[in-house]
């Protein structure tokens, strides 16, 4: 790294990591650094040719993409592209610490200046003018309508990408303890960068395209690796199934209603009081249940929370105390015991390898029954007894490099459960492509897991959020993610559950869930109009899995999302930069999901091309808003002039191979292209 001449007591460097990505490093001498997050993965760095002037102020390093200015008296500094505009300016006397030594500094916000990605939060597409907190929370019901001010969900992912007249840079400040960014809210000019421990650990990449910033992200934090092809069936949950038998039924249901299901989920219900990795009485033959639903292209998921119940006769505490493997009481008095859905608890200590291990190892109890996949939740980690709902700030990690404590690394505690639950199946069932859905993490989560969005509560203006919501965290590194069907609090009517279905047939993971005491919200459960409806829409979702599989193969090479907002293909549409109601599969097709009870039409803005309407074929020119009409049965979708499809043929609930065929569907235009990728699905 090149060293940045400072003021008295701070200690600055810089590194040119390919010419159009930077890393920025600003610390305290002898100052207490950030922990290492792992975020970043490691790659031997190419050679790049960087100019480095010195002057009497201060520091210009430049390469062939752009140029970064560094003041040694005051510590400003500013990035500017090939053609000298800024990407970002630093405002005052920034980057610096506060008289408590906690780091933090401002970016001057551009007119019309917009701000995406961060990873999960409610509200909308563009994140300017609200501040958002990087810290992992069990929240309930998770929108403005429940929690006016929410800043906060289970996801921390500190990564922004600033969209300035149409040139798109990014900036992702590594440091997993809290954050807090005030994105305009406070004076609309400035953004506010705020950690509460560690240092300034900035990765600054250009653009100037949305896309080349998220592949370069990509490229830092780790692109997602291939999942088995069933993570793009339909799943389906809810808070519980609570035996064996009704797990059974429910599987039946579905082959007896021709309906398509890959997966079936047992939540916490399953276990023997709780007790991690043990199945209670409700299942009395899990092996034999999970036999049978396999013989029928289920597979089963289950639930697997951290929390491990105190009770000193469960062999998992046991073997776990003997190895010192849980996160210990602030001072290093004992272990910390929290309190979660087994009463009291301990937490493992994910951030030592050895403990991922053996946590990985222990995972073995469910596969030997046929457990086919990992559903991590509660690993913000959610402790119910204490005020603010976590660990304590002061209790103590072993990392592979030290003791750390909780506060510099919270962000990291679901992540690295995430990484023991797949390095854990990739060790057990090695040949198969692990699935792992994870409900916390931090940067680089899409390298181990699925992200779903947790507790949302069953009201349309959680399904309007799914949208911007589910665009932001794509646009964050994670392109495998999806929420609730229906919403997971309340009960959701009839119309809520057809149109969050129709919506969710079009994001990569899909799976219909409920809470307790919700009522039945299987397919089926509306009555028959309901069940036809949804059927035509799972099997829409089953024909469109060869084109979505070839997107996934595309993301895990590049960490170019499934899910696109309408700029990422359309970056001189300026009506398309705004949209937070529809989106974009793929380059090709363009959904915008109804979002309103009782609506017999919406408006659709087609960008700037030519498009066809998905159902009638009629051609439409874009560059201005047409109006779709939205029968219950009927979601609006459009392919681009140009656009190829490969679809597969309608087949029966069970996906019987069918001799491969798979339809190619062309749409009259100039030009196409197609990423087809197939393989054996494991
Ligand atoms: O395990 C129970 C639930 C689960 O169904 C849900 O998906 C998680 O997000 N879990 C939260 C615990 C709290 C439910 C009120």
């Amino acid at each position: 790294m090149i060293p940045l001449p400072a003021p008295n007591g701070i200690h600055a460097r810089f590194a040119v990591l390919a010419p159009d990505v930077f890393r920025l490093r600003v610390g305290r001498e002898n100052g207490p650094a950030t922990p290492p997050s792992g975020a970043v993965v490691d790659r031997p760095a190419p050679e790049v040719s960087a100019t480095v002037r010195r002057s009497r102020t201060g520091i210009r390093i430049s390469t062939a993409s752009g140029e970064f200015h560094w003041n040694g008296r005051t510590c400003a500094w500013e990035l500017m592209d090939r053609r000298g505009l800024v990407a970002f300016r630093s405002r005052g006397g920034s980057p610096g610490f506060d008289h408590e030594g906690r780091p933090g500094f401002a970016l001057e916000l551009a007119d019309r200046e917009a701000l995406f990605g961060m990873g999960e939060g409610t509200g909308i597409l563009d994140r300017r003018g609200t501040v958002r907190e990087f810290w992992n929370i069990d929240v309930l019901g998770h929108a403005p309508a429940i929690h006016p001010a929410l800043s906060s969900l289970y996801v921390a992912i500190p990564f922004a990408l600033s969209l300035r007249d149409g040139r798109a840079a990014g900036l992702f400040w590594d440091n997993p303890g809290r954050q807090r960014w005030d994105l305009g809210a406070t004076d609309p000019r400035l953004w506010d960068l705020r950690a509460g421990t560690g240092i300034i650990d900035l990765f600054l990449i250009l653009g100037p395209t949305v896309e080349s910033v998220v592949r370069g992200y990509s490229r830092l934090t780790g692109t997602m690796p291939m999942p088995p092809e069933w993570a793009l069936g339909y799943h389906q949950s809810r808070y519980s199934y609570e035996t064996q038998a009704r797990v059974e039924a429910v599987a039946r249901e579905f082959r007896r209603r021709d309906l398509p299901c890959d997966a079936l989920y047992l939540d916490i219900h399953h276990m023997d009081g709780y007790r991690v990795f043990t199945v209670g009485k409700g299942f009395p033959d899990l092996p034999a249940m999970t036999r049978r639903l396999a013989r029928n292209g289920i597979r089963t998921v289950a639930i697997v929370d951290p929390g491990v119940k105190d009770d000193p006769r469960f062999p998992v505490l046991r073997r776990g105390r003997r190895r010192k493997a849980f996160v210990e009481a602030p001072g290093g008095t004992g272990d910390h015991v929290g309190r979660v859905w087994p009463g009291a608890s301990r937490f493992p200590d994910f951030l030592d390898p050895a403990v991922r291990t053996w946590w990985g190892d222990e995972q073995r109890a469910l596969l030997d029954q046929g457990i086919d996949g990992i559903w991590n939740d509660m690993n913000e980690p959610a402790d119910f007894d204490r005020p603010d709902k976590t660990l304590p700030p002061e209790a103590r990690h072993h990392t592979g490099d030290g003791v750390h404590l909780h506060a510099a690394v919270h962000n990291l505690y679901g992540q690295a459960m995430a990484q023991a639950s797949r390095d854990g199946l990739l060790r057990h069932r090695p040949g198969q492509r692990p699935f792992v859905v994870t409900r916390a993490g931090y940067a680089g989560i899409q390298r181990h897991a699925i992200v779903w969005t947790g507790d949302t509560s069953s009201h349309w203006e959680h399904l309007r959020e799914a949208v911007p919501m589910l665009l932001n965290l794509s646009l964050s590194g994670v392109p495998f993610c999806g929420g609730d069907v229906g919403g997971f609090l309340g009960n959701a009517s009839a119309e809520l559950f057809v149109r969050w279905l129709q919506f969710a047939a079009f994001t990569p993971f899909l799976r219909n869930r409920s809470t307790l005491g919700a009522r039945d919200q299987e397919p089926w459960a509306d009555g028959p109009e309901v069940e036809a409806v949804a059927r035509e829409t799972l099997r829409l979702r089953y024909q469109l899995i060869p084109y979505l599989y070839g997107l996934v193969r595309q993301a895990a090479d590049t960490g170019e999302p499934v899910m696109r907002p309408l700029r990422w293909h359309h970056a001189n549409d300026p009506v398309a930069v705004a949209c937070n109601t529809q989106f974009l599969v793929g380059r090709d097709l363009l959904v915008a999901p109804v979002l309103e009870p009782g609506c017999p039409s919406r408006s659709v803005y087609l960008p700037n091309d030519v498009w066809y309407e998905f159902w009638t074929g009629e051609r439409r020119v874009g560059g201005r808003p047409v109006l779709a009409d939205t029968p219950l049965d009927r979601i609006p979708i459009y392919v681009r002039a140009g656009g190829l499809l490969p679809l597969a043929p309608v087949r029966n609930s069970t996906r019987e191979p069918d001799g491969h065929t798979v339809a190619l569907h062309l749409w009259q235009g100039h030009e196409g292209s197609l990423n087809r990728y197939e393989a054996d699905g494991e």
